[in-house]
């Protein structure tokens, strides 16, 4: 990471100005407005300012416990309020959860994400997922959960299991949000972040563009985002996976080029941050993830599963990365 909180400096960040927390809606709105080709050169020029842009961080999923989640988030196959055909599973065991990160290391992953579909977790899955959190981190990989609401006691004791980075996101605006769950409000996934963010764990906290928001909605998720006390160290930009059986199964298909402003404007707003082309690339022309590239997204999940649906292949995203001239960051 080359620039601080504080606006201190290092590496390829000399001389760039400190980051801001005031954005207004007009503002981000204005640059999603900009001609396709400005706001990109602007992205690509912040990315390059802080970043090697010939580097890709690549961080591998797994779905440590699978579907039956009381939540009703509309584009969730995990929700047990759909049927979408995912089995509900119980939380996996310790030795194949490093089973799966040996394999992930091996692959080239240098971050293993591990995700639960849990409204929050209770105290005694905890003391399972911190056993897994310190085991993966054994075998010398940054530890990412996402595991729903947690108490400050549970940040805390996740902070203390060695945890790198806590994934939360607040997926579209204010606004739009209402449309999407109404079994968990904004404010809880904020004062979430919070108890991430004071447990001193990194927020790994984006969202999801294709739920038939609208671009000031995207514009109001992107100032969400930006004006939280800190930038999240990573920000994952998901691309809707539509999955039949759930509410957006039959979501309007998303323009690419309004998918890479959004990475754009991501960029532009939270400039230090890792911007991570998240779900969706099953279905992303080669072109259009290369754009991300340029529009400065510097992550990927890796490997052929997200959580419970496809990504692309290992030898498919090798083949990418090369073509493009991209290496993985190590
Ligand atoms: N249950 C926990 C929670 O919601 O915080 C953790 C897992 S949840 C699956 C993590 C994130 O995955 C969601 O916040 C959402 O942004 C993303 N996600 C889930 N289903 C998706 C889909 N069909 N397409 C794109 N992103 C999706
Ligand atoms: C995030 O923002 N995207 C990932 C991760 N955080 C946990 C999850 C994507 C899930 C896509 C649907 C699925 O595979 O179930
Ligand atoms: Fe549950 Fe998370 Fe899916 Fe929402 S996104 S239904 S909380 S698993």
């Amino acid at each position: 990471m080359a620039l601080t909180e504080n606006g201190s400096l290092s590496g390829f960040a000399a001389g760039f100005p400190q980051l801001r927390h005031d954005w207004t809606r007009e503002e981000v709105r204005a640059l999603f407005d900009l001609p396709f080709t400005e706001l990109v050169f602007r992205a690509a020029q912040l990315h390059r300012q802080n970043f090697d842009p010939a580097e890709v961080q690549i961080s591998t999923l797994l779905s440590i416990k699978t579907g039956g989640c009381p939540e009703d988030c509309a584009y969730c196959p995990q929700s047990a309020k759909y049927d979408a055909g995912v089995k509900a599973e119980k939380l996996m065991s310790l030795d194949a959860v490093l089973r799966e990160a040996r394999a992930a290391k091996a692959g080239g992953a240098t971050r293993f994400c591990m995700g639960a579909a849990w409204r929050e977790p209770k105290d005694r899955d905890m003391d399972k997922v911190c056993a897994m959190i310190e085991g993966v981190r054994g075998l010398g990989m940054e530890t990412c959960v996402t595991l729903g609401m947690l108490t400050q006691a549970q940040a805390r004791r996740l902070k203390d299991s060695g945890l790198d980075y806590y994934n939360h996101n607040l997926d579209t605006s204010p606004e739009f949000y209402g449309e999407i769950i109404t079994t968990r409000t904004y404010q809880e996934r904020l004062d979430t972040l919070g108890l991430v963010r004071e447990a001193g764990i990194h927020v790994c906290c984006g969202g999801i563009v294709g739920m038939g928001e609208d671009v000031s909605d995207r514009a109001g998720m992107i100032v969400a985002l930006a004006n939280l006390p800190a930038h999240p160290e990573s920000v994952p930009i998901n691309m809707l996976v539509k999955v039949e059986g759930t509410p957006l199964e039959t979501a309007a298909p998303v323009d690419p080029f309004d998918f890479v402003r959004t990475i754009a404007v991501a960029r532009i707003t939270m400039p230090a941050s890792m911007v991570r082309l998240s779900a969706g690339r099953e279905d992303m022309s080669e072109e259009t993830q290369a754009l991300c590239f340029l529009a400065g997204a510097n992550s990927i999940f890796y490997g052929p599963k997200l959580l419970t649906t496809p990504n692309p292949g290992r030898d498919r995203d090798m083949a990418l990365l090369d073509k493009l001239g991209l290496r993985p960051s190590l």
